[in-house]
């Protein structure tokens, strides 16, 4: 499991004996703790003492995003809210967000879990790393920054946004490695070359997650950069990057399973699928004090093997990731659900319900354009006046979503209505 500095790992059988004395720990206490766990287990008849080894994880309730917005803000807590030092959130299905709250000890173990990522990157304390994912609510900025500053490297704390000056800095301070999402490298990728910068980068290892990414889209960036381009995966609700990271042999990502339990399950049955088999991932954090989960439901499709890695850890792997179960989709790093974009527009008077969301990668850059079906009473052929609405349109979507999405009205009654399942996305992205 753990990877440290005199190359030691734990057997299977050590492990699934330490994960079983935790989760027994994580039971007792989100049963005492939380009336939510509480009420759930009680229903199925489960008391605290029941959970002793990893397999009696099978017995317990399942969480859902839907249970974190019942329960918005802090009604999952585990400790008392004092204990709390920081929030992280995203988009949750409607208007409210995922709330996450961590103690210190979460942000310990969740650094000390991007440390683990940047070492099987081969970062160490003499690289220069920039991180460009967004600082905030958003995990993505102040999770890798923190891990970085642990492991000993020194962080540029670039965020989102200047491109230019990123591209300037990579090369005025000689920075060696990168953490941001795949699709905004190789926008970096490209300013480098159009800049004719190529010769004087010295990067040689990018971090890339928080969206789906390719293997063609890993060998494009190393072959465009002359670098190893590591797949970090992670997620609010457990901690957020760093729950599990690829190796040098880019073979899977190695989950780190000491905090993160993870299990592959059928999104239908919810019984669980067999080793290399795709499914929905699922996790029971193990060590969490904050917001502690029992078999949280990622909607994440991959799979997993425990077969040992060349590299020599034993912590098993996760397939690069084959999209979602449910209809969230990631754009420019932001996750974005057609629902937040239906509730958003039920604020807009002049609109229909009726909307269709086109999501394209154009020059590596995800865009979002929202056709939306303008209500015959306020239709208008009046310029003016459409562009007016436009432009209300968009604020209200860009204050919803988080990312400003480009409007095209049209006229009533010319989106295709369905007879079934309203289709409401074209994600002209490839990720297969
Ligand atoms: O995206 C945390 C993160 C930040 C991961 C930076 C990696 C790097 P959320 O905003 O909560 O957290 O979004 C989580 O993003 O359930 C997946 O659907 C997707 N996702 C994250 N990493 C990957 C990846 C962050 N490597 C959601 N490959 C998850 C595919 C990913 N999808």
């Amino acid at each position: 499991m753990i990877w440290n500095e005199t190359k030691e790992c734990m057997s299977r059988d050590e492990m699934k004996t330490m994960q079983g004395a935790r989760l027994n720990k994580l039971v007792d206490r989100v049963y005492h703790n939380v009336p939510f766990y509480r009420k759930k287990m009680q229903e199925l008849g489960i008391e605290p003492g029941d959970i002793t080894r990893v397999e009696d994880v099978a017995n317990l309730p399942f969480t859902t995003k839907d249970d974190l917005r019942d329960n918005y803000p802090f009604g999952l807590l585990a400790v008392p809210q004092s204990q709390i030092v920081r929030v992280h959130a995203s988009s949750g299905t409607t208007g409210k967000a995922t709330v996450v709250s961590y103690t210190r000890k979460d942000i310990d173990a969740w650094q000390e879990c991007v440390t683990r990522v940047l070492a099987q990157a081969d970062i160490g304390r003499n690289d220069i790393m920039q991180v460009g994912y967004g600082y905030g609510l958003f995990t993505g900025g102040l999770g890798l920054h923190y891990g970085a500053e642990n492991l000993g490297a020194t962080v540029v704390p670039q965020s989102t946004g200047n491109t230019k000056k990123l591209v300037d800095m990579m090369v005025d301070f000689n920075v060696t490695a990168i953490a941001c999402t795949p699709s905004y490298l190789l926008h970096i990728a490209e300013v480098i070359e159009e800049r004719g910068l190529r010769d004087q980068i010295k990067l040689k290892a990018a971090i890339c997650g928080a969206e789906p990414w390719t293997e063609e889209m890993r060998l494009q960036m190393e072959e465009k950069l002359g670098i190893h381009a590591h797949d970090i995966y992670g997620l609010s609700e457990i901690a957020g990057p760093g729950v599990a990271s690829d190796c040098q042999y880019h073979c899977g990502l190695h989950v780190y399973e000491d905090h993160y339990m993870p299990e592959i399950i059928d999104p239908k049955t919810l019984q669980p699928v067999g080793e290399e088999q795709i499914g929905e991932l699922v996790f029971t954090t193990l060590t969490k004090e904050g917001m502690p989960l029992l078999r949280y439901r990622t909607k994440d499709l991959t799979s997993i093997t425990y077969k040992p890695c060349e590299c020599g850890r034993t912590l098993p792997r996760l397939s690069r990731f084959k999209g979602r179960s449910d209809d969230m989709l990631i754009i420019r790093g932001v996750n974005v659900f057609p629902s937040q974009v239906e509730a958003a527009l039920l604020e807009v008077n002049e609109t229909t319900p009726h909307y269709m969301m086109i999501v394209d990668r154009v020059n590596n850059m995800d865009t979002l354009e929202v056709m939306v079906e303008v209500d015959e009473k306020f239709f208008s052929d009046e310029i003016r006046e459409l562009e007016k609405l436009t432009k209300k349109i968009e604020h209200v979507l860009r204050t919803a979503l988080g990312i400003g999405p480009k409007v095209k009205l049209v006229e009533p009654k010319t989106l295709e209505r369905s007879m079934g399942k309203a289709k409401h996305v074209i994600d002209n992205r490839k990720f297969d």
